[in-house]
């Protein structure tokens, strides 16, 4: 067992005697307290999980929403995800726009399908990511059930940049936000208010997950999409908003449903901060955007 594979020497064996080398990493938390594994470089073997998941012949949903300015991020999205994202598996994309003509035509592999779902345009940004929830969930009622049998949903503004795979499948998976695996729990930028649904106290709380994935058998994603909007629905008869919209509930929703896997930040990064020793690959970023342009409606 060590943490530095690449420093076991090779030494001849003699007959009958063997070696194996198991990586461990010791720089970083890959299990939580409630033993639910932490995806890092070093923790997996991709033979090995191609070999429990390729012969279930799964299919795995994917949506993003590219409203108003953001259909300009689908093309990259696609092009790396054809290049990383669960390459070798049954992929569907539902990309949401009020843009359909400003899909892109990207070369897709074998087995990967894309559909475009027209939804119409909400005025206020926070509406735009919030509603996401809803539309999900409305969604995966119409035919993601029938369709696929995990559904990973993520932000169109990034960028894959290596191996993201089916080491990521479980039954409720979240990423740790980069922005704060290393802080504790005071620091989390969750809903400190008690009048939001979304409200967790000083005292709770295990880590604090980013809004730009949410995965798991899609029964799973249902339960929580569906969750999330209804306490998105009843904050707004509240007249109350949560801090960070949609991601303050999903951090709610994971609290009281904890994920049966966690992707540690190599797997959501944010290209704005330097790449500390513990990431090895940054397997999907952030593409650094002018906030003020892209967002301006
Ligand atoms: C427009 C103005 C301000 C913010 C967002 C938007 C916008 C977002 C838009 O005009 N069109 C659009 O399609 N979106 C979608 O919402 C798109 O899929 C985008 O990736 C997603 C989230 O917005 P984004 O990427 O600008 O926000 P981030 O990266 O700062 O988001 C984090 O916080 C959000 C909550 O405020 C979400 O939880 C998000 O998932 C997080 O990554
Ligand atoms: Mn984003």
């Amino acid at each position: 067992f060590t943490d530095k594979p690449d420093e076991v020497p090779s030494v001849a064996l003699g007959m009958q005697r063997n070696l194996s080398v198991i990586t461990v990493r010791l720089d970083v938390m890959t299990v939580t307290p409630w033993l639910a594994p932490v995806i890092w470089d070093g923790t997996f073997d991709s033979s090995i999980i191609d070999s429990l998941y390729q012969p279930q012949n799964l299919t795995i949903g994917t949506t993003v929403f590219a409203i108003g300015k953001y259909t300009r991020f689908i093309k990259g999205f696609l092009e790396t995800a054809e290049k990383h994202f669960l390459v070798g598996y049954k992929v569907n994309y539902y990309i949401f726009t009020d843009k359909p003509d400003e899909v892109p035509s990207v070369a897709l592999g074998m087995q990967r399908n894309l559909s475009v779902i027209t939804v119409s345009k909400f005025f206020r940004w926070q509406e735009i990511s919030m509603r996401r929830m809803e539309r999900i969930l409305n969604t995966i009622e119409e035919r993601l059930l029938k369709e696929v049998d995990y559904l990973y949903c993520l932000d169109v503004d990034m960028l894959f940049h290596n191996h993201w795979g089916a080491e990521v499948l479980s039954t409720l998976v979240a990423a740790v936000h980069p922005g704060y695996y290393k802080n504790p729990r005071e620091v989390f930028p969750y809903e400190r208010r008690p009048a939001s649904q979304a409200y967790v106290p000083l005292d709770q709380g295990d880590f604090y997950y980013a809004g730009a994935m949410i995965g798991g058998l899609i029964e799973n994603v249902r339960a929580l999409t569906r969750t999330c909007h209804q306490a998105i629905l009843i904050d707004k008869q509240n007249d109350i908003e949560a801090a960070w919209q949609e991601e303050s509930h999903l951090n709610k929703y994971f609290l009281q449903h904890k994920p049966t896997k966690l992707l540690s930040p190599e797997y959501l990064w944010d290209d704005t901060k330097p790449k500390p020793p513990e990431i090895h690959f940054i397997r999907f970023s952030t593409v650094l955007k002018n906030y003020a342009e892209v967002r301006e409606n």
